[in-house]
């Protein structure tokens, strides 16, 4: 056994350690999502805004359900090890951002204390897609997620996303204490946006006056995020103890690009979070459909016809010459739905992708990236697939991509194999599926399911012939064999 990591450790020469003295730096920020992403990305911006500018903006990190990160963290005076993962040794640094780690489960009254706060200026979130309980269809909350469901019922005593910040903003309101800025951090498009609706609409059944209120006083900028975040692995853990000389049973990993596109509304002040390399603009909308479209769309992609090639790997898939022309296919196709971004060029910024996703020390698994596709693929397939029908482009990359998810929703390989899909709606699809033998009737079975769909992508003979085709060669002749005419009919 190694000593525990904490405040009072000396730490190797090699070892980055924060470049400020964190217990002189006060609470700013609660951050609601305590999970690799977040420790790999805003917490470490923040780090560097500290060791730059300073300033009382350390993170009090909340995870909402599990207890499993408070525990992680909290013995460790909050500090854990970042390893970087690119060419040549893995390196590390020490995070002191965080100041203290709650979890929701035990701990729920010292987060809305936490909340209401005046010292609280800003609200940071990683909660993941599924997490805020928001009917994107219609742009408000959603009663169906039982989280709403719940802080509906008792606004006084809420335990979700939108619930907590309702209250906290009632609260504040009351006391005369100004608002905080809500900053989501999640791959969603106009994250801000649909978060702001998300809360007014929540307020607006409980107290409309204090929904109005909340629209007139609270900003909530957009950002786009990027990280290529693994989830953690004992290697990680013994890289961690290997490389710093503690135990850290909060180490994450990640790779070295790192980048932060943020509308600069804070109200309330904000951290130098240009310290590390975060870019604020007015507009981030071009930013974030750019990412979600090529990054996340080709992720997903590859993600589940990768998985059922059995690629366990991103890498993987990008070492066979087949899958990696449908990938370098989908940055294409994504690309031609955007409108130009002055400043950056999209070829070269698909390289760079195909660059990072080739990294031979960042082990990011298919199936972990497979994880929820009802809630990813809207915004990585579906928007760039309905511009693409309506401006008279190939539609088929999107095709072969939805028909992938398609395929991987039935639950088992070519093998026979079974695994759980890991969706919100995976008990709706099994139902849905349980008769669903051909093409036609998959298809028709999953464009179903509630608010998943755009209508006019759905009845678009093109777009269904070409789904139905990808899907039909997926069943007749085998994943990895439709992966490898999908690529060859590529060919010049
Ligand atoms: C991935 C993302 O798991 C997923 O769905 O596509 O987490 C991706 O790695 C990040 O958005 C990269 O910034």
């Amino acid at each position: 056994m190694m000593p525990r990591l904490n405040a009072s450790v000396s730490l190797p020469d090699t070892v980055a350690a924060p470049g400020y003295t964190p217990a002189d730096h006060g609470t700013g920020i609660v951050h609601l999502g305590l999970g690799a992403f977040f420790r790999a990305h805003q917490a470490v911006y923040t780090d560097d805004a500290l060791a730059r500018s300073g300033g009382d903006w350390r993170i009090l990190g909340v995870s909402l359900r599990s207890t499993a990160p408070a525990e992680e963290l909290a013995p460790q005076d909050g500090l854990y090890t970042l390893i970087e993962r690119g060419d040549g040794t893995p390196k590390a640094r020490i995070i002191g951002a965080i100041s203290g780690a709650v979890s929701g489960a035990t701990e729920i009254e010292a987060i809305r204390a936490a909340l209401a706060a005046p010292k609280t200026r800003i609200v940071t979130l990683t909660v993941t897609e599924k997490g805020y309980g928001i009917d994107r269809a219609r742009g408000g909350a959603d009663e169906s997620h039982p989280a709403v469901a719940e802080d509906l019922a008792s606004p006084e005593a809420p335990h979700g996303v939108l619930g907590l910040l309702v209250q906290a903003l009632k609260l504040r309101r009351a006391a005369g204490t100004a608002p905080f800025t809500v900053l989501c951090c999640d791959n969603l498009p106009e994250n801000g946006t649909m978060l702001r609706a998300g809360v007014v609409d929540f307020a607006n059944r409980c107290d409309p006056e204090l929904a109005d209120w909340i629209a007139a006083e609270v900003a909530f900028p957009s950002c786009m995020v990027d990280r290529i975040t693994p989830a953690r692995t004992e290697t990680t853990l013994a890289d961690a103890a290997r490389l710093t000389g503690h135990d850290d049973a909060a180490a994450i990993e990640t790779e070295p690009f790192t980048q932060w596109v943020i509308e600069d509304r804070f109200p309330a002040g904000r951290p130098d979070w240009e310290a590390g390399g975060a870019l604020f603009v007015e507009d981030v909308a071009p930013y974030e459909q750019m990412k979600l479209r090529m990054l996340n769309g080709a992720h997903s992609m590859l993600a589940y016809s990768g998985f059922l090639a059995g690629h366990r790997y991103v890498r993987d898939t990008v070492a066979d010459d087949d899958l990696r022309r449908l990938i370098q296919r989908q940055f294409s196709a994504a690309a031609a739905t955007l409108e130009p971004l002055p400043g950056i060029d999209f070829d070269s910024y698909a390289q760079q992708l195909l660059e990072r996703f080739a990294n031979p020390s960042i082990a990011h698994e298919t199936y972990q990236i497979a994880m929820d596709g009802t809630q990813k693929l809207p915004q990585r397939i579906l928007q760039p697939a309905l511009s693409a029908l309506q401006s008279g482009q190939n539609v088929r990359p999107f095709a072969f991509a939805t028909a992938a998810w398609m395929r991987y929703s039935l639950g088992r390989t070519d093998d026979g194999e079974t695994y759980a899909l890991r969706d919100p709606l995976e008990a709706e699809i099994a139902e849905r599926l349980a008769n669903a033998q051909t093409s036609e009737s998959i298809f028709s079975a999953l464009a179903a399911l509630r608010g998943l769909f755009p209508e006019t992508l759905m009845s678009a003979p093109e777009w269904r012939g070409e789904v139905i085709g990808a899907l039909s060669s997926m069943l007749e002749i085998g994943v990895s064999a439709a992966i490898r005419a999908e690529a060859a009919s590529e060919l010049p």
